[in-house]
């Protein structure tokens, strides 16, 4: 039986939005718990972390609230930490998407003690690789992939204990539809691998996570850093900065069931989801839905694999 650990951080200190503090306990409401039980899960809900207030200031040096982003970030890592060494699969409910950079140097670390490597597969409508000369607003949940790479304040990028917690080359970006103008200059400068959504509306969700998913083995820690702006806003309203254009119902299902079709996944962040802009929850509702497909849930109705 596979374990899994929820961890709750309800914070919005990185955003742009108020309100994805409220993601943790919308997400619970919809179910969550339950939903994984019932797949056979070992599930232990251990709460939320605390961390300091929403101070709403301007940018300072380049950025929005650092020193609450790097406490918060701190006892996500921490927490993240904990559960892997367990050997618990840890789902992170955000609490907005800077605190990806607690959560993937914590799954970095686990990696480098237990000798394995690491994909990362991000599935946002945002690279968040801006850094603070790029940045056009100072908010950290626009940063934490160029944090990880070590493009960053030294309190972020230190915090799983190596710099750079990881390298461009272990992220795979999906969904992709608003890059700012220098920050889609560093990321090519990089080298991300950004399956963008015009590259989706080309070759089709099935063939983009072929590519995305192509070269896992057995060795493999398949994190998943889910951004609930990564779907079409007509499905999930629920979020603090709407991008059109992003995959539909049947396109996210594909994508998360063949993430389980993996076997490998072995963490998981659900971020920037804003029950504040949402309607009667059903942003929430569909985020579990979509886990649950994470975990294997499929209508299982097909005899035959459908040809190539
Ligand atoms: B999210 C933005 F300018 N790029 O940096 C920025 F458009 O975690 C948005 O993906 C970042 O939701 C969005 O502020 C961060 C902006
Ligand atoms: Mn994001
Ligand atoms: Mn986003
Ligand atoms: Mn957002």
């Amino acid at each position: 039986m596979r374990a899994v650990s929820l961890i709750g951080a309800p914070t919005d200190v990185g955003a742009s939005d108020r309100g994805a503090s409220m993601g943790p306990e919308a997400m619970r409401v919809a179910g969550l718990h339950q939903a994984l039980a019932q797949r056979g899960l070992d599930v232990v809900d251990r709460g939320n972390l605390a961390g300091p207030a929403n101070p709403w200031q301007t940018p300072s040096s380049g950025y929005r609230h650092l020193r609450e982003v790097v406490e918060w970030n701190q006892r996500v890592h921490d927490a993240m930490y904990a559960e892997l060494r367990h050997e618990r699969l840890p789902i992170l409910l955000g609490g907005d998407h800077s605190l990806g950079i607690g959560s993937i140097s914590a799954v970095a670390r686990h990696c480098r003690d237990t000798g394995r490597s690491l994909r990362i597969l991000w599935l946002d409508a945002h690279a968040d690789f801006n850094t603070s000369e790029l940045s056009p607003s100072g908010n950290i949940h626009g940063m934490p992939v160029a944090c990880l790479c070590g493009f960053g304040p030294s309190e972020l990028t230190r915090i799983g204990g190596a710099v750079p917690a990881i390298q461009p080359q272990w992220i795979r970006q999906i969904g992709i539809r608003s890059v700012d103008a220098g920050e889609k200059r560093f990321v090519h400068e990089q080298g991300l691998e950004v399956f963008d959504m015009r590259f989706i509306d080309e070759v089709g969700v099935r063939q983009t996570m072929e590519m995305a998913l192509e070269g896992l083995d057995d060795r493999t820690h398949l994190h998943v850093s889910f951004d609930v702006d990564f779907l079409d806003p007509e499905i999930a309203p629920g979020v603090g900065t709407t991008i059109p254009g992003g995959p539909t119902y049947r396109e996210a299902q594909l994508c998360m069931e063949m993430i389980a079709d993996t076997g490998r996944m072995g963490s998981l962040d659900v971020m920037e989801l804003n029950p504040a802009l949402d309607v009667r929850n059903r942003t929430a509702v569909l985020a579990v839905d979509l886990i649950e497909s994470l975990f294997g849930k499929s209508t299982l109705m097909r005899k035959h694999a459908p040809p190539r």
